[in-house]
């Protein structure tokens, strides 16, 4: 079994790494400033010329780039070849004001699929393997990069796209499906209508799940793994950067190993925008070193997280960033007090509760509120108020002791939380609907 998709560049020197990369960052950087005018005018106003940047420690001269400049650029501002060199669009799957598109040249999603290659290949997957793509197809990048590694590796590829969970594991079932890819939310959700469906992990043959496009916790890992009888393996990736597969998970499960011959990562100071020691939670930022169609020069993703260049059991070589734990955006000041919705899915699982949950923010007689829906199992349901009332009770205060503020739980009743099949939504602020 293999157990590299590019060995000489995933376990290669970090010397031999840095030189790779300078190369690359020299070149990318005339392309861009010879055919971006968005970004040749960001670098004329910080008054820094192509010829400045020598090497990967020249980085910090660049100027960034933001979400806020995809969306002025938008939609053919930032491309840096003829729209006839380019054969793919994707998009985010944002919600609110325009969506970013991103566009790709052939070599590009060359490039992009054997990254996702890569990652199967960490998983432990091979040729041999039967892939099951349950990320949605279309414009969001999940289905076809997982699906394009997937041919790449040679598995026998299921393009099931989310949704119709049933059919899913049907399928999974006909046709032994060996590696499930979707998000962590429908993983959860898979594992749970296998059981509601009478079967056990042993009525099928998955191995291997490759989990990502949102955050989940080790508890949330846990719980997928028991449920479907498999190890599950996060992957990471944004459509701005390519998509999936900017950084996967081996087999040592800790930390996903950056793809750092084709982006290089730096870890910066929401704030201030300083560079930050390795070590340092930051906001993680992106420049794409070989990118033709759209090659984003220090890209603020807003994720924040930690790179380590710890030594790592699997042989590579490749820096690894830890689980983000959200994105700067993501993370909600109650009564002043900072609180990322995967600090409240730790506490749930850990007291034994399912990961289907919704949080609400309010803001009423000018205090904050929070209220967290947490959804019981058969087995916990009660009909008697008062087992109820002592269970709400006891999950509160386990959730004030991690969070320091007090929420109010609610315990509901089973199969009355919406299911994801894509990326989760468990926060609602009002206080945003009410500005
Ligand atoms: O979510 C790409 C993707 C698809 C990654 C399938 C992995 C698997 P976007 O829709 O552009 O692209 O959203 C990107 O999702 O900036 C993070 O905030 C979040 N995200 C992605 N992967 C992870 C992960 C895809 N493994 C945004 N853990 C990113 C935590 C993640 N957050």
């Amino acid at each position: 079994m293999p157990k590299y998709w590019h060995e000489d560049i995933e376990t290669m020197s970090r010397e031999d790494m840095k030189k790779l990369q300078n190369e690359r960052l020299v070149k990318q950087v005339h392309h861009v400033y010879e055919h971006v005018p968005y970004y040749r005018d960001l670098m004329d106003k910080k008054g820094i010329k192509p010829d400045d940047i020598q090497s990967v420690d020249d980085l910090h001269k660049l100027p960034f780039l933001s979400k806020a400049d995809l969306r002025d650029a938008y939609p053919f501002g930032l491309l840096a070849v003829p729209l006839s060199e380019c054969v793919r669009i994707q998009s985010t799957s944002g919600t609110t004001g325009k969506r970013v598109v991103a566009f790709y040249t052939q070599a590009d999603i060359e490039l992009w699929e054997d990254c996702c290659a890569r990652a199967i290949i960490a998983a432990g997957g091979d040729k041999d393997d039967v892939c099951q793509v349950a990320y949605g197809y279309g414009l969001f990048t999940g289905g076809a990069g997982l699906h394009g590694g997937s041919h790449k590796v040679g598995c026998l590829t299921l393009p099931m796209s989310s949704g119709n969970t049933e059919r899913q594991i049907q399928f999974m079932c006909d046709l032994g499906s060996t590696i499930l890819c979707c998000t962590p939310s429908y993983a959860a959700y898979i594992g749970e209508t296998l059981h509601d469906m009478g079967l056990t992990p042993d009525d099928i043959k998955l191995k291997a799940g490759i989990f990502g496009a949102e955050p989940w916790t080790e508890e949330m890992r846990r719980t997928i793994e028991k449920s479907l009888g498999i190890k599950a393996y996060d992957i990471f990736g944004l459509t701005e950067i390519s998509g999936p597969g900017v950084s996967f998970e081996c087999e040592e499960q800790s930390g996903m190993h950056i793809n750092e011959d084709l982006f290089l990562p730096e870890i910066i100071d929401p704030e201030t925008g300083e560079v930050l020691p390795e070590g340092t939670v930051g906001e993680l930022v992106f420049t794409a070193l070989t990118k033709e169609a759209f090659p984003l020069l220090r890209y603020r993703t807003r994720d924040l997280c930690v790179l380590s260049r710890k030594k790592c059991s699997c042989g590579r070589t490749l820096i690894k960033m830890a689980k983000p734990m959200g994105r700067s955006d993501d993370m909600l000041i109650i009564r002043g007090v900072n609180v990322f919705p995967s600090q409240i899915e730790t506490v749930l699982i850990e007291q034994g509760y399912t990961p289907n949950y919704l949080i609400e923010v309010d803001r009423k007689n000018n205090t904050d509120t929070l209220d967290i829906s947490v959804e019981l199992t058969p087995e916990q349901f009660s009909d008697k108020i008062k087992d109820v009332q002592n269970m709400e009770k006891s999950l509160a205060a386990a959730i004030k002791t991690m969070l320091g503020i007090n929420p109010k739980v609610h315990l509901v009743s089973p199969k009355t939380i919406t299911r994801s099949e894509g990326k989760a939504v468990r926060v609602i602020d009002r206080r945003k609907l009410h500005e």
